[in-house]
């Protein structure tokens, strides 16, 4: 066998039509004790048969029946497994879950002319004939993506009364004025909501050696970015990924801001310039000071559209302590004091700190543009037609 071409993953599809036969990768990504492939389509059968033949040479292809068999490729065999007959062109295949074995089973059914998809085009299809509604078959499938629990439940919610109950009560009301400022103040709820459904990105940032490179090992939990007492020891920016209370949180680690080599011509302007462009791609700047060097003058920097916090690091040599300040606190990276204080003043400035999960949110692109829509809309009759567009009965992909 060809190992090289053997490891080649396999692109799936964009769009398939009923007719078709097609096939998926069910299970997670990644090792596991067993992987599920999904087939489905006219000619499912034909392709399970082809690459599948049951150990039983009496075996019998009947819906709900589970064959015991091996997979074949090239007249190979490649695993042993299970194939379950769900519906008459329904196919679940349970095999080893090395993912080289699973794709090799779906180059196999590729061979006889099946389509290989995605899994997200799969669910998504499958939720839409089911569902009676738009909304709740994009809460079905993005309640499988959902970045914490509290994202899973804010959306639960929005079928089981919040969104769906307010376009009800939409559908039945003239008063055009109220429609229009409750869309206005569910979109705000929904800014919120989205960084606990998609997580979010903090960029810690800062003049060099201020101590961002320990702040982020210390927030991440673990030895991401290399620290040292050298100015400029990051270079290009390093990410960790963790939890922050119900937020998922990429953290990202930057280089030290500093003006003159901002202006210079070598790998370092590089380096400036990712730095500033992170600063307006994300959710919130933490901005580190060394507040035991001399030159730390007591004033914080002024803030931009991203929120900032700042945080007064090195409290440990200063004993700094601004009590008063809303938009600082002082903090210890190297010793891990006052993290707690700094977490809270974080879920307090990205407001998931008191998130509501019942309240009424729009928790996909499609459904923001529309309640958009509906807030600039003067009309009472494209309002309406707004309001049915989000409710509408889902389409196929
Ligand atoms: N005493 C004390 N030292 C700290 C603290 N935080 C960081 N340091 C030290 O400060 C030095 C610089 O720390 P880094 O985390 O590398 O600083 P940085 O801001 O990432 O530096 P650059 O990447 O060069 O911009 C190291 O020697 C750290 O051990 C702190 O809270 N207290
Ligand atoms: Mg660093």
């Amino acid at each position: 066998m060809d190992i090289q071409a053997a490891e080649k993953r396999i692109t799936p599809v964009s769009g398939f039509k009923p007719e078709q036969t097609w096939a998926c990768i069910r299970t997670g990504a990644g090792t596991a004790a067993i992987g599920t492939i999904e087939a489905e389509g006219p000619d499912a059968l034909k392709a399970v048969q082809r690459i599948f033949p049951p150990f039983r040479q009496d075996a019998e292809w009947k819906v709900g029946q589970i064959l015991h068999g091996q997979f074949l490729t090239d007249s190979r065999v490649l695993d042993e497994g299970l194939a379950a007959m769900e519906t008459e062109n329904r196919f679940a295949l349970h095999a080893h879950g090395n993912p080289l074995i699973l794709q090799q089973i779906l180059k196999a059914l590729q061979s006889t002319g099946t389509r290989i998809v995605c899994f997200e085009q799969m669910v998504r299809r499958r939720f839409q004939s089911a569902c009676s509604n738009s909304i709740e078959a994009e809460a079905r499938f993005e309640m499988l993506r959902a970045a914490s629990f509290l994202g899973v439940r804010c959306i639960h919610h929005q079928i089981t009364g919040g969104l769906i109950e307010v376009l009800r009560r939409w559908m039945n009301s003239t008063d055009i004025q109220s429609i229009r400022s409750e869309a206005e103040t569910i979109l705000q709820h929904s800014r919120i909501a989205r960084r606990i459904l998609q997580g979010v990105r903090i960029v810690i940032a800062g003049p060099p050696n201020s101590g961002k490179s320990t702040l982020l090992n210390r927030l991440a939990g673990q030895e991401r970015a290399l620290v040292s007492d050298i100015p400029g020891t990051t270079r290009d920016w390093v990410t960790a990924f963790g939890r922050l209370g119900p937020l998922w949180v990429e953290w990202v680690d930057t280089a030290g801001l500093d003006e003159e080599l901002a202006r210079s011509d070598t790998l370092e302007q590089i380096a400036q310039q990712r730095t500033r462009e992170l600063l307006n791609r994300c959710d919130l700047i933490l901005y580190v000071l060394d507040t035991s060097r001399p030159l730390w003058t007591g004033e914080l920097p002024t803030a931009g559209p991203v929120p900032m916090l700042t945080v007064l690091n090195k409290y440990d040599l200063s004993k700094i302590f601004p009590t008063n300040n809303r938009n600082a606190v002082a903090v210890s990276a190297l010793q891990g004091t006052n993290m707690e204080t700094l977490c809270e003043r974080i879920l307090q400035i990205l407001q998931v700190d008191s998130f509501d999960p019942t309240r009424p949110a729009a928790f996909t692109d499609r459904q923001i543009q529309l309640l958009q829509k509906i807030v600039s809309a003067d009309d009472p009759d494209r309002i309406k037609t707004l309001i049915q567009l989000l409710f509408k009965a889902p389409q196929a992909v």
